[in-house]
């Protein structure tokens, strides 16, 4: 007995052993140096590493995020840059059929060489480099080298090549936007390898991805995808197991050629634990893991985290226009969240505690959507295993803002395999809830006159258009249903620009009439669209936030400092116009930051409470912009140092699941409700003066449906409040169900 024990352990070892030995993984992330042209240094990085970063490790460069040094960091990008490493390769990994190359992102232009032999030139931020190099490698130093142009020049001369004149600079290179210079972010360009490079060696065949999406979920049962794509030197006979929870789940039995192949399996799972985003359910995530076999022989394997949930764009057609909203699992959602930029200008210091901190400050402030704004990055594994595990769905834009782009066939089969990994990468993660095709550019398209501005002929603009149907509305959907097929796409964020009146009736909507329009916030209560997916206005970051980027300089509106961190041409003075209208602006710097993060919140309530008092017309809020990615005045909520503006500390009442507001006109009161249960509470209804004495008192009875919004008639409180003086009363709203305090509000009048 114990020796067929023994017997059994040392099949299972060998087995063990040889599972872990068929696919080897050697990283290349020590032993690489940087040298420049412009700085004579040889620095010792490890990689992930873009320049700036290590740069500024090495001490020959100021924070990049303090002080006025953006101007003298701009050369960074105009140098040419080299990473070089030595390394040596085992036997082992060396004696498998296939040897590859993989790099996981390299920022942007770079000319990769391996022993002398030049391998490919890369062009594109967002996507993968791998390629077999077993017949160039040796057993002992072999050199990796990549050498980076000057990334500015090149990206000029591509700009000039392309006929008609596109836009924006940056669209010619498949590179964050943002890096670019943008209305809140510096021109810091990033250049280098920004994510992990690695050997994988492998025999006989391998899994590239594996996947799972949701096709159908009922509290009975769940339909399920699974999406493989398996490499195989020779072809054959081959079999992935399914493993849930660590036991055995299901069996597919398949012929693979010889190559990448896709392929799809459908199962099924009875009485899932579905998950659902915040407030609205658990988020429950199940643990499967994936077995290629050759008959006994276990080849490789993946673990896939995933959550069981379904989601539906609704556009149906109504009196006014069509319907925007989401359904998750079956049940509409109200949407309430904002649009989220990349973390960091040096984007190897983007980190996922960090990035858990954001967030969870959003899921405190009731979040269920975050829009990833198409002009930074696509989000790491970390942002949508914290998503997943906070219930934020994710609205993820593809990379593409602001302009028009090339449409050569190059171009478009580069954006077409940077789609369809991205796709890939993401589709495992319950959050992910939409694709999109990019931000502003049909809006641009249509509204911001570049047909003129640029002189494009008839056939200039034809063309351009027919290269944008074929990005935005041809290849990126088919990319997501071919790949995903489980998520909507949406062509562009938003569908019809702010000064249309279709955008107010269908799609989603970028207002932008209060800041950019320099209407008054009121106007918010008229421009509510089906989704507003963007608005905002701008405040000082925190006190202290001002303080780090001075560095001991004296802080004041006009300080050099502040105009450094100030990237929109007209901020300051929309920020004052605003307080002007809201308070007396105080002669203290430090009160008058304060005032300025009051008079965004006094907007952004104003906002708020208009979209969420309109459902089911309106079904979703996204403000801009919930981050920023430097210490800088913007529209954010939070600052680049994790503190909470005083708008974001509104959100706990503005956001919260039942909201009570008081109609300016008529003194009714609206009770938005986005729970999933009914109400049968009281309303009760207070007016106070200023020194908390009780005027006037009324209690209504309130009995709601699930996901109700409704309006209240409170007797006698429109009488009252024309009488009353506005600048000596409040009104209190309070929703009590039996004990429990459900929702409260203070509303002022006075400015
Ligand atoms: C929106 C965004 C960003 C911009 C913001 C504020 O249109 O899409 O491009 O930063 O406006 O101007």
């Amino acid at each position: 007995m114990k020796r067929y024990f023994l017997f059994l352990l040392g099949l299972f070892l060998l087995s063990a052993c040889s599972s872990r030995q068929n696919v080897l993984e050697q990283p290349l992330s020590q032993n690489w140096t940087l040298t420049g042209d412009t700085l004579d240094i040889n620095l010792p990085v490890t990689v992930p590493s873009v320049v700036q970063q290590n740069l500024y490790d090495a001490g020959l460069i100021p924070h990049p995020y303090l002080g006025t040094v953006e101007n003298d960091l701009l050369w960074i990008s105009n140098a040419h840059w080299t990473y070089l490493t030595h390394f040596n390769v085992s036997k082992e990994l060396l004696e498998k059929e296939r040897v590859e190359l993989v790099f996981e992102g390299i920022d942007t232009y770079a000319s990769v060489t391996l022993n002398g032999k030049k391998l490919f030139d890369a062009d594109n931020q967002f996507r993968t480099w791998k390629l077999d190099v077993k017949p160039l490698l040796k057993p002992a130093d072999n050199l990796l080298s990549l050498e980076f142009p000057r990334y500015d020049s090149l990206q000029r001369a591509l700009y000039e090549a392309h006929q008609p004149r596109l836009p924006e600079k940056y669209a010619v290179s498949r590179k964050a936007p943002y890096q670019h210079g943008w209305d809140w972010a510096p021109k810091y360009k990033n250049v280098g390898i920004w994510k992990p490079v690695k050997l994988i060696a492998w025999s006989t065949a391998r899994l590239e991805n594996a996947y799972i999406v949701t096709n159908e979920a009922t509290k009975e049962q769940a339909k399920l995808t699974l999406h493989l794509d398996v490499e195989s030197t020779n072809g054959g006979d081959l079999t992935v197991e399914l493993l849930k929870d660590g036991k055995p789940y299901h069996s597919f039995p398949f012929q693979t050629a010889q190559g990448n192949q896709h392929k799809i399996f459908s199962f099924t799972l009875d009485n899932p634990e579905l998950w659902w985003p915040n407030e609205m359910g658990e988020q429950s995530l199940y643990d499967f893991e994936v077995v290629l076999k050759s008959y006994d022989k276990v080849l490789d394997s993946q673990k896939i985290i995933t959550g069981i949930k379904t989601v539906q764009l609704v556009q149906e057609p109504d009196e006014k226009g069509f319907s925007f909203y989401f359904k998750v699992n079956g049940i509409p959602m109200y949407a309430k969240g904002a649009n989220y930029v990349p973390e960091e200008m040096i984007e190897t210091w983007i980190n996922p505690d960090n990035t858990y901190n954001l967030l969870k400050m959003a899921q405190d402030a009731h979040f269920n959507m975050l829009r990833v704004w198409g002009g930074g990055i696509y989000p790491s594994e970390d942002f949508f295993n914290i998503c997943d595990s906070l219930g934020i769905l994710v609205w993820e834009d593809f990379m593409y803002a602001g302009t028009m782009y090339p449409y050569d066939e190059a171009f478009l089969e580069n954006a077409k395999i940077e789609a369809l990994e991205q796709v890939k990468r993401l589709a495992s993660h319950p959050s992910l809830a939409l694709w999109c095709g990019g931000n502003e550019i049909s809006e641009g398209y249509y509204n911001w006159g570049w047909q003129k501005s640029l002189g494009w002929s008839e056939e200039d603009d034809q063309a351009i258009k027919a290269g944008y149907d074929r990005l935005f509305e041809t290849i990126l959907p088919m990319v997501v249903d071919t790949y995903d097929g489980t998520r909507p796409y949406w062509p562009s964020s938003p569908s019809k620009g702010w000064g249309r009146p279709e955008s107010l009736t269908q799609g989603d909507v970028h207002y932008w009439g209060v800041w950019w329009g320099e209407q008054p916030y009121e106007v918010y209560r008229e421009k509510v669209g089906r989704f507003n997916s963007e608005y905002g206005y701008q405040s000082y970051p925190d006190y202290s936030t001002l303080e780090k980027i001075a560095q001991g300089e004296s802080l004041s509106k006009d300080a050099e400092v502040i105009a450094a961190h100030q990237k929109h041409a007209r901020g300051t003075q929309l920020i004052d116009d605003f307080i002007h209208r809201y308070c007396s602006p105080s002669e203290d710097f430090k009160e008058y930051v304060y005032q300025s993060q009051l008079s965004q919140a006094i907007g952004m309530e104003i906002a708020i409470e208009a979209h969420r008092t309109a459902k089911p017309y309106n079904m979703g809020t996204l403000y801009w912009q919930l981050n920023d990615a430097w210490p800088v005045t913007s529209w954010s909520s939070i600052d680049y140092y994790g503190n909470p503006k005083v708008f974001h500390e509104w959100l706990k009442t503005l956001y919260a699941p039942v909201l009570l507001s008081l109609d300016r006109k008529d003194h009714q009161v609206f009770v938005t409700s986005d729970l999933l249960r009914n109400i049968d509470g009281t309303l009760t209804v207070t007016v106070y003066d200023l020194e908390d004495h009780p005027l006037f008192e009324q209690k209504v009875k309130v009995e709601m449906s699930a996901n109700e919004n409704r309006k209240y008639y409170v007797e006698g409180l429109h009488e009252f409040l024309l009488k009353a003086d506005p600048k000596s009363i409040f009104v209190k709203l309070e929703l009590t169900e039996g004990v429990n305090l459900t929702a409260e509000r203070k509303v002022l009048f006075a400015k």
